[in-house]
């Protein structure tokens, strides 16, 4: 990758020229969104196929993502936005003030089974009111503002995760996108037609001139040291393969240990294996079994088969494969020891991404000004920026999460950070409509 020029952060003294009537006033006071109908979005929004303890059930193309998506495209249309969907879904709502390509912000409102209300929703009602706010004070920007909600970003129904904006920066075909399979057995096509969201809009998309977004850290560094934002510098790798062992089914009382070929044990082998690994490696190597199933799946029968996922990640790409490697080599050494078959399918494979320095640099300059402590950081998680990141200068702007949990119903940010995140998001954006980014030849 090219090395970036010796980049300082964007010049910041830049005047908000507001178009009040025909008068067009400057101040170098940086506006801020309203905090009161951020939340009342982001609690109405939670509202949509809520779980116990206050989080959301909404798996990507059923019919509870449609209801939340019905409701942010309502939102959309009463901004007055010009409105595309695309032909994975992915819905952008586009305020075309300015001209030229669009300063884009965006992320997901599909969840996990267990997911939190932050988690994709935060940075999508964010992205609308950033916009709200720059209609409301009349702002003159020199390009257009959009958000986007990607399809499917979370992964969990259909594999890979990221998969809208993957389609939406020309990463994926659209065609091979619509064929996959559901992990409860439909096609995403299919799904996404039922939901009436099959859009006419071609992949790939736009490309932005740059691309935010604001997402809750869903990990404990922020919030155990003490910072307000997070300047994502980039996210780590991820490897995700589906594990199929084929073992024998036999009788739980009669079958000696010393002739079993039990599926169920060496699931149980390799989920150990994993956490000894990524204990071992240290540092960023995290490594989870999140999906087990067995069959048949009774009390009395040794297992025959059993199907788990591995969900393998480490921020660098040569200890990334090595990890790889070394679970390859375990399973081949159980596949011979235990007389089973041992078979592994890549469901995700992205290499570690790095975001651009002068996108990080205006996140942790704005933070600074804004008077928030800002620590630089990579993302555990996975986000649509990296994918745009493939396409057009991007980043992320981190808030934290209380006692680092997501993917649960319990996820929590305090009000306090979703709005200091919120309003460097309105301030990046409105930055980045008249930065014109050096051009690869000065770079
Ligand atoms: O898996 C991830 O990192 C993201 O939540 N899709
Ligand atoms: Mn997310
Ligand atoms: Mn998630």
């Amino acid at each position: 990758m090219a090395q970036m020029p010796n980049m300082s952060a964007f010049e910041l003294n830049i005047s908000y020229t507001y178009a009040m009537g025909s008068i067009a006033m400057s101040s170098t006071e940086a506006p801020s969104i309203s905090a009161a109908r951020l939340m009342s979005r982001l609690n109405e929004l939670a509202q949509v196929c809520p779980i116990d303890g206050g989080g959301n059930c909404r798996l990507a193309l059923t019919a509870e993502d449609k209801l939340g998506r019905d409701l942010v495209l309502n939102w959309m249309k009463e901004l007055g936005l010009a409105i595309t969907i695309d032909t994975i879904g992915n819905v952008t709502g586009t305020w075309n003030t300015g001209s030229g390509a669009p300063v884009m912000t965006g992320s997901h409102i599909d969840t996990v089974r267990t997911g939190g209300r932050f988690d994709g929703n935060y940075g999508v009602l964010a992205g609308l009111e950033v916009i709200e706010t720059c209609q409301t004070l009349k702002l003159e920007l020199q390009r257009p503002l959009a958000v986007t909600f990607f399809t499917n970003e979370e992964g969990a129904r259909f594999a890979p995760d990221m998969l809208g904006s993957l389609v939406y920066v020309g990463g994926m075909q659209t065609e091979d996108a619509l064929d996959v399979l559901a992990i409860d057995g439909p096609r995403l096509g299919d799904e996404l037609e039922a939901i009436g969201y099959n859009g006419s809009m071609p992949c790939p998309g736009v490309v932005p001139h740059a691309f935010i977004e604001l997402h809750i850290e869903q990990g404990p560094l922020l919030e155990a040291q003490g910072f307000v934002i997070g300047a994502v510098t980039g996210v780590q790798g991820i490897s995700w393969q589906e594990i199929v062992i084929e073992g024998q089914s036999n009788h739980a009382g009669t079958t000696p240990m010393s002739l079993r070929h039990d599926a169920a044990y060496i699931a149980a082998r390799i989920t150990v294996f994993l956490r000894e690994l990524a204990l071992r490696f240290g540092d960023h190597q995290v490594c989870t079994v999140g999906k087990l199933d067995l069959f048949p799946n009774l009390v009395n029968v040794v297992a025959a088969r059993a199907t788990l996922t591995l969900d393998v990640r480490n921020t660098d790409e040569h200890l990334l494969q090595q990890a790889e490697r070394e679970i390859a080599d375990f399973m081949q050494v159980l596949e011979a020891q235990e007389s089973v078959t041992i078979s592994a399918r890549q469901l995700v494979r992205f290499k570690p991404v790095v975001f651009d320095e002068r996108v990080i640099a205006l996140v942790d300059t704005i933070s600074k000004k804004n008077g928030h402590s800002v620590k630089r950081m990579p993302s555990g998680a996975g986000h649509d920026a990296q994918m745009l990141a493939r396409v057009c200068p991007s980043g992320m702007i981190f808030v934290p999460s209380v006692n680092g949990i997501s993917h649960n119903a319990a996820e929590f940010t305090n009000t306090s950070d979703l709005v200091a995140g919120a309003n460097v998001l309105l301030q990046a954006m409105i930055a980045l409509t008249s930065h014109e980014f050096a051009s690869s030849a000065e770079a």
